[in-house]
């Protein structure tokens, strides 16, 4: 477990004694599975500046191109996603099986995706486009039974003279960091919190320079607009509702606290036309249900284009989770990390007295060799009983006869 405060599993609010019996975790607990949603000015250069290809992650461009503010704000002016389709993303989540939906309300580029009062450097007072995309999504969400949830840069803000980040355009040592929190980052998460109705969780990032004041501020404004509203472990200082692990790391082993880790689908957040290392379906589902096992969540992310299109290899992994969480999702949704941790070839996830063991790497054999006393075993899709054999303390599941799923075959323990 690490203890950075880049918002990294905390061993301080893992061991909070309430945190497993505190009711408004319990829908986050259930989920097990959420869309990330990166999307922003930045998937205009797409990862490439002036001709060059920026190396990097895609929402990362002003910073690693050194993009002064004044240049970088031009990129609204050509901003307009006239393909957005609200309806389409959210119907993307609630195909895929993600229970909730994250998306970049402000990002460190400090460019507000939403309709904010504070500022004019947002999409509805900055692009020709000029609608409000959250109000769209929120209320498509809505629809798709997917709770809506806002991710919000609250420390680097590289447009910000205040914000954490920018050292090319702005003295460090002049900031007024404190001010920016007061008068832009709360007014902001009051409007987030407000105009948009139920929010499911807010999601913080890079903590870096907040101080414990200024984390619990926060974390008390969230609360005392939307109790329920959960705040991820990023807001720093050991505070928040749940730990969030490092970027695309599932820790090793089961942890007794509530947890997620963000995830890419290809090696970027924010679109970058050059990153086509996509991750196989089974790539993905073994992944969520490794969190699942350990006791957390895969809070997956898509980069759509400037243009509002989900990239279609995107797209077409999210509806292949989708499938298989269809025919097996009772083994994910709910579930509990399972009894056999450690296992090389496979998981385990249970739900009450019963375990899912989640069948990875199909042994040559057809033998499953199970520690522990296995009372009867079937496969969760279609049903078939499969025979078993004592053999010294553990147990052998005969499964010769099964045909198995090429990404995780999931047979149901009594
Ligand atoms: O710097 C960001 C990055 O752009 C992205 O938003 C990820 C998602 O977890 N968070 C930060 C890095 O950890």
């Amino acid at each position: 477990m690490t203890t950075t405060n880049e918002g990294a599993i905390r061993t301080g609010a893992d061991q909070r004694p309430d945190a497993r019996h505190d009711a408004r975790l319990d829908w986050f607990r259930d989920a097990r599975f959420g869309m990330f949603i990166h999307w922003g000015l930045y998937a205009i250069p797409a990862g490439a500046w002036r001709g060059q290809e920026i190396a990097g992650i895609g929402e990362w461009i002003m910073l690693r191109a050194r993009i002064p503010v004044a240049e970088y704000e031009r990129l609204a002016d050509g901003f307009n996603p006239v393909r957005f389709d609200a309806e389409a993303w959210a119907s993307l989540a609630a195909q895929a099986g993600a229970k909730y939906l994250v998306i970049t309300a402000k990002h460190h580029d400090g460019f507000s995706m939403f309709d904010s009062q504070v500022t004019e450097y947002s999409i509805v007072k900055a692009t020709p486009f000029k609608r409000d995309p959250m109000q769209e999504l929120a209320a498509a969400c809505q629809r798709h039974g997917v709770k809506f949830c806002f991710y919000y840069s609250q420390t680097q803000d590289w447009h910000h003279p205040g914000g954490d980040g920018n050292d090319w355009d702005y003295d460090e040592a002049k900031k007024d960091f404190d001010g920016y929190v007061q008068n832009y980052v709360k007014p902001q998460v009051r409007e987030l919190l407000t105009n948009y109705g139920p929010i499911g969780l807010i999601w913080f990032d890079t903590p870096k320079r907040m101080t414990t004041d200024q984390s619990r501020e926060l974390v008390d404004l969230v609360h005392s607009i939307q109790p329920v509203c959960l705040v991820n472990g990023r807001i720093g200082n050991g505070l928040g509702d749940y730990a969030e692990s490092r970027d695309n790391v599932i820790p090793d082993e089961q942890l007794h606290s509530d947890w997620e880790v963000p995830a890419t689908i290809n090696d970027t957040w924010g679109y970058k036309a050059s990153d086509l290392n996509w991750k196989s379906p089974a790539q993905l589902v073994r992944k969520l249900v490794d969190c699942a096992s350990k006791g957390g969540n895969y809070l997956l992310n898509v980069g759509p284009t400037a243009e509002g299109v989900i990239p279609s290899p995107s797209i077409e992994r999210m509806h292949a989770v989708g499938e298989w969480l269809r025919a097996n999702g009772e083994s994910v949704y709910g579930t509990r990390p399972g009894p056999i941790q450690g296992l090389d070839w496979g998981r385990t996830t249970q739900r009450g007295a019963t375990t899912f063991l989640h069948v990875f790497e199909w042994p040559t054999d057809g033998q499953l060799k199970i520690p522990g006393i296995v009372k009867s075993a079937r496969l969760l899709a279609g049903g078939t009983t499969l025979p078993i054999r004592r053999e010294g303390d553990g147990s052998v599941i005969d499964a010769r006869n099964v045909t198995p799923d090429v990404i995780d075959t999931v047979i149901v323990l009594d």
